[in-house]
């Protein structure tokens, strides 16, 4: 990656968290930490690896993101309105009656997005099933699906992980957002899950381990598993709920917490000096 585009994903993300925390101290709800731990994915594939426009919204050809973690809805709102998807004051209507933006993506209320999701574990099996139905076309496109690493414990994921090893899915990259944390405790307390890598790769998948919060990495995990060819890649990445705030990474409370002016401040000075 040129270090220009490598310096301009760093930037978006920054701006990202920075909106993310403003906005979500505003209206007093929503969820940080794994909106936060998910900011370098969502911005890596918007800005360097899909191929995606606003002004093509409908464009057969183009390639689909489905938040299966839907929770992390204002992070792909930020990411959708910098791409001019809507514009930018919509944001401040997150979460409110009759806004374009749910607290979850809904489809038909919200441009851009290819999934309502919501409901955790869904987001695997609709990808598997849109990847399947593009290669019926001919298309050279491509699903990412991002899921979370407490979602994957939901049973119907692993449904998705074995018909996409048979079925060769190719076309439909996995990535986990694993920062070992859930709503209310570590992943280990709530339901140890071993390796998640051998747990893949028993299901047939290629893995690729990586640093979720490194735009290169990441970039170059989406590229190889687009050049992947005869068996569906996941993506584990390694990640923290709620990068980039002191107080917030790795702590569950803030799964969904409202933020206190006090801790918006320190948010905020914290993120400006990065
Ligand atoms: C089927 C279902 N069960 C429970 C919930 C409530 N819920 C929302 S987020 C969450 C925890 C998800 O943890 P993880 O997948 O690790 O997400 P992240 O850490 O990235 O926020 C739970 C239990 C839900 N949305 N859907
Ligand atoms: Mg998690």
């Amino acid at each position: 990656m040129v270090k220009k585009k490598k310096q301009e994903l760093i930037q978006l993300s920054n701006k990202f968290r920075q909106r993310l925390v403003e906005q979500l101290h505003a209206i007093q709800t929503g969820h940080p930490g794994g909106s936060l731990s998910a900011t370098e994915i969502i911005t890596t594939l918007y800005y360097h690896t899909m191929n995606v426009s606003a002004d093509k919204v409908d464009c057969e050809n183009r390639d689909r993101f489905i938040l299966s973690k839907g929770h992390a809805a204002p992070m792909l709102y930020l990411a959708l309105a910098e791409k001019g998807y809507f514009p930018q004051e919509e944001i401040a209507t997150l979460r409110q009656m009759d806004s374009i933006l749910q607290g979850h993506p809904c489809k038909t209320s919200t441009p851009g997005v290819e999934l309502s999701t919501g409901p955790l574990g869904l987001g695997l099996s609709a990808g598997i099933g849109m990847a399947m139905g593009e290669r019926l076309s001919g298309r050279d496109t491509t699903v990412y699906v991002l899921l979370g690493d407490g979602e994957i414990q939901e049973g119907i994921v692993w449904e998705a992980a074995m018909t996409g090893a048979k079925f060769k899915v190719d076309n439909c990259i996995a990535i986990i957002d694993n920062n070992g944390v859930q709503l209310d405790g570590t992943t280990n307390e709530i339901m140890p899950m071993g390796s998640i890598s051998e747990k893949w790769e028993a299901f047939g998948w290629n893995v690729i381990e990586i640093d979720g919060h490194d735009v290169e990495q990441i970039a170059s995990a989406l590229d190889e598993a687009k050049n992947t060819k005869g068996v569906p890649t996941v993506i584990n990445a390694k990640t923290v709920k709620g990068k980039g705030i002191s107080f917030m990474e790795g702590e569950s409370m803030w799964h969904g917490k409202p933020i206190s002016e006090e801790e918006y401040k320190q948010a905020m000075a914290e993120l400006r000096s990065e």
